[in-house]
């Protein structure tokens, strides 16, 4: 088994801190996004869609797409769970991870893809009037991630789950578009400050 990685972004970082709060070890291959070399024949041919992460196994066959990367490492092995357990947990988990990954951090990738002057080559074309939609997105979507971390420890609930995992690396991935938690937020501060210290977080 391999994944397709890369140390320089948030979806493949997604899929290492899944991994390292499962204590499962997968040897990686890593791929330079910043030359591009997830456009070339060889990866291309894994993931006609050219992003990563990719997980390849042992027979070839690809998993791309992070969140069936991590369902897939779910399934092989449950403990701890990130996705939930029963009818309730499981949907409160999916709605939270979808309503992060969409609106958070979809606003924040469309904000530095329609943006910023590295990414012009990349996105074609690249329209600044999206990215700034985009960016006055975020801190409304930041509110209300905030008000459901005032009622709650972590952010679907009282147990960690992947929709944690995609929020922290929205949430730190929103350097590159210059915005950051505000005092207006200290729900979102205190939760953050809980999830980073997590070791997998380093990962
Ligand atoms: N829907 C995909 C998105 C993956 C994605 O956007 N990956 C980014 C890195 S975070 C990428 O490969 N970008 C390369 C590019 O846009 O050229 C997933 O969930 O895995």
């Amino acid at each position: 088994m391999k994944l397709y990685d890369s140390d320089r972004a948030p979806n493949p970082r997604r899929v290492r801190i899944f991994l390292a709060e499962k204590n499962i070890s997968v040897p990686s291959v890593m791929i330079d996004l910043a030359n591009m070399e997830h456009r070339g024949e060889a990866y291309s041919r894994l993931n006609p869609w050219q992003l990563i992460p990719s997980l390849v196994l042992d027979d070839g066959t690809v998993i791309s797409e992070t969140v069936a990367i991590c369902r897939y490492f779910e399934g092989l092995q449950p403990d701890p769970p990130l996705f939930g357990v029963g009818a309730l947990e499981s949907a409160t988990v999916e709605m939270w991870n979808r309503r992060i990954e969409l609106n958070l951090y979809g606003a924040i990738a469309a904000a530095f893809r329609h943006s910023h002057p590295a990414m012009a080559e990349r996105e074609k074309p690249q329209v600044q009037e999206w990215g700034e939609v985009n960016r006055a997105r975020v801190p409304t979507e930041l509110a209300r991630i905030d008000a459901q971390l005032s009622r709650h420890r972590f952010v679907a609930g009282e147990r960690f789950s992947i929709a944690d995992i995609t929020l922290l690396c929205s949430v730190d991935f929103m350097r590159i578009i210059k915005q950051q938690i505000t005092d207006e937020m200290p729900h979102l501060a205190r939760w953050k400050a809980l999830v980073s210290a997590r070791p997998s977080a380093a990962a």
